[in-house]
């Protein structure tokens, strides 16, 4: 009794240092505590339940968020047993959201569990996290019912009513005291969810947003796994092979699934996955994958004499041209690698990969020649494209040994050579780069201008972007190349901004530089580099008042109520709207968008990377109505802009 009593006490020690060092250290187990932190807790619950959807138990799983950001996860598994442990008289359940790790996530029995980046911490991190949650488990033909406050368990395990039903029901209020904003953004949960269903064939995964009239919802489940998300990523695209390539198959205990489809785009758009964790820095599963499509595909070739004697192999980067494809394996024991823990390091996948798509690939293109073919001639152009726009580099480069000066003539470039406090802006237009001229802080920021047509960058294979005359200048005074040649460390700006002015045009221009710099400089986004600036919309001006900058319609709304509670009434405030950025003067595009004490910017992020090539291949794609609609949708906002 004496020694029980004891090492109930060390438990109970232990359990609380715990979860006190998880609100002490919060970014430690979830990354960070602002609205990506607080994302993470509920996608930690709901990883919880499907985890018994993948152990085969669960089919639904429902996600509310209610009104004041309470989240709701409910789903219809075995319930977390309630059952009471002999020594600690506490329930399985109470432990699993007060003991860190206990939820079986490291080891354990149940499954494939996630050991990397920052998933699988569990339920105790959230609960730890939370102001409050309550637990409703059924099983055993009861319902019982915990409560928490910031950890501490106020309701321990109790039965509460009857049920014959199953299932887990998680209600929590995130800790005001720990994260910066409670506001969950419903469009980033619901990107979440759709990609946790097509990564969880069958399962059906509901969202609800409560907190606003009408309530937004949507559901997803899809039969086809895989198949159904790259038929997703592709839907505005024109496909190659109409029936996505798919493969569902387990070798030892690694169950692979992968689906691939071609589309007659010039990018290569894939995603993988392990243990449903996007690996976005890739690893031996991509790997694998790459070096099976450019072996069976050239294999294929010379076996069918589209490739000669003569010919070279063709190379991976023309194989993949056009290619959307997902993989997705289950591992048991993951070695997560690189600078975000995000790219796999299990040597023995590599093998167990490109094994399964050999035979699967190969017997695929056998039986549909005329893909094969279609694709094929496809890669051909490619590589021949590369070879163009190999010779147009080498041009380039020895133009630029030969010339004096390696700058575009209309960069008005700053004084200072170091690249970390160095700036340039990207101006489109005569006037609005005149301003930012005689604006600008020339000793480290510099002016770009862009004249002409902007190039259709989707349409565009490498060779034509190199030698367009707008996009040009951008590749010579960033300095550090484009494509596969890209060198990040080469680059002469810290901070590459786009200045646009704030209508229909401006966002054209956004668009088509972004669609740019995610083709050709991809690491340039991934780095953090690329930043649009945010000109102001409004100006209100009074006699004896500082004039005061809105940049957009609600910043407008607040002014004028904070104006009003002074006692400045709104008739007696001239309000000037501004058109485009040329419409301001030098000091005035200064103070209000180039000042770095006094402007805002927004970073441009790697974040939605699928949305991004999806507006991008809408904008610029060949298929015209889904073009037409988008315009349409963002026509509302252009004539909200134009008072
Ligand atoms: C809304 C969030 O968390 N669902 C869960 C289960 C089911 C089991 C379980 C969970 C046992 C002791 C570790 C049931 N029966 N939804 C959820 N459903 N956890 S979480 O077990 C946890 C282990 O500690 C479960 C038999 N085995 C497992």
């Amino acid at each position: 009794m004496e020694k029980f009593e004891h090492e109930y006490n060390a438990d109970q020690i232990q359990v609380l240092d715990g979860l006190e060092h998880v609100r002490k250290r919060p970014g430690m187990y979830i990354g960070s505590v602002s609205v990506r932190g607080l994302h993470h807790c509920v996608y930690e619950i709901v990883d919880n339940a499907v985890d018994e959807a993948l152990a085969g138990y669960c089919n639904n799983i429902n996600v509310v968020i209610e009104p004041g950001n309470i989240i709701c996860v409910e789903d219809d598994g075995r319930g977390i047993p309630v059952d009471i442990h002999s020594k600690t008289k506490i329930s399985a359940a109470e432990t699993v959201y007060t003991q860190l790790n206990a939820g079986g996530k490291f080891g354990g029995d149940s499954g494939y569990k996630v050991s990397g980046g920052l998933h699988g911490v569990g339920a105790s991190v959230v609960n730890a996290l939370s102001e409050w949650t309550e637990v409703t488990i059924q099983r055993d033909g009861g319902i019982f019912q915990m409560k928490f406050e910031r950890g501490k368990t106020v309701q321990s395990l109790t039965r509460i009513g009857d049920s014959k039903k199953t299932g887990t029901k998680v209600r929590f209020l995130a800790d005001s005291q720990i994260f910066e904003t409670l506001e969950y953004e419903y469009e980033v949960l619901e990107k979440r969810f759709r990609e946790m269903a097509f990564l969880t064939k069958g399962l059906k995964i509901t969202i609800e947003d409560r907190r606003v009239d009408p309530v937004q919802k949507a559901d997803f489940c899809f039969e086809g796994g895989l198949k159904s998300f790259v038929e997703y990523l592709n839907k505005n695209k024109e496909k190659i092979n109409k029936e996505p390539i798919y493969i569902e198959k387990t070798e030892g205990d690694v169950p692979v699934e992968i689906a691939i489809q071609y589309t007659t785009s010039y990018s290569e758009n894939i995603y993988s996955f392990v243990n449903n964790i996007n690996t976005i820095e890739g690893g031996t599963h991509l790997e694998g994958f790459k070096r099976s499509l450019t072996k069976v595909f050239n294999d294929y070739a010379r076996s069918h004499n589209i490739l000669k004697d003569k010919d070279a192999n063709l190379m991976g980067e023309d194989i993949r041209e056009g290619v959307s494809a997902v993989i997705s394996v289950k591992v048991r024991e993951p070695q997560f690698e690189g600078q975000t823990k995000t790219k796999l390091g299990n040597s023995e996948v590599t093998g167990i990969v490109q094994s399964m798509m050999n035979e699967a690939l190969s017997t695929f293109l056998e039986e549909n020649p005329a893909v094969a073919k279609a694709v094929l001639e496809k890669c051909i152009s490619a590589s021949r494209a590369r070879e163009a726009a190999r010779k147009a580099r080498e041009l380039v480069r020895r133009k630029s040994a030969l010339e004096t000066s390696t700058l575009p003539g209309k960069l008005a470039d700053c004084s200072s050579k170091n690249p970390e406090e160095c700036e340039v802006y990207i101006v489109e237009g005569d006037s609005a780069g005149g301003s930012a001229k005689q604006g600008r802080d020339r000793k480290y920021q510099a002016i770009l201008p862009l004249w002409g047509k902007m190039l259709n960058v989707e349409k565009s294979r490498a060779d034509k972007i190199y030698n367009n005359d707008k996009l040009q200048p951008v590749i010579l005074a960033v300095g550090a190349g484009i494509g596969a040649d890209f060198d990040i460390t080469k680059i002469r700006y810290g901070k590459v901004i786009i200045m646009a002015d704030a209508d229909v045009d401006g966002a054209h221009i956004r668009t088509l530089l972004l669609t740019f710099f995610f083709r050709y400089m991809r690491p340039l986004i991934e780095n953090g580099n690329v930043f649009l600036a945010q000109p102001p919309l409004f100006k209100l001006s009074k006699k004896g008042m500082q004039d005061i900058y809105c940049y957009t319609d609600e910043g407008l709304e607040k002014s004028f109520a904070e104006l009003e509670e002074k006692g400045i009434s709104r008739d007696s405030l001239s309000i000037q709207r501004y058109k485009g950025l040329g419409e301001m003067n030098p000091e005035q595009l200064w103070e209000t968008t180039m000042n770095p004490e006094t402007r805002t910017m927004i970073k441009v992020t790697m974040d939605d990377a699928i949305k991004a090539d999806e507006t991008f291949t809408l904008l610029m794609g060949d298929e015209v109505e889904p073009r037409r609609q988008f315009i349409e949708q963002n026509a509302k906002y252009v004539k909200n802009l134009d008072i």
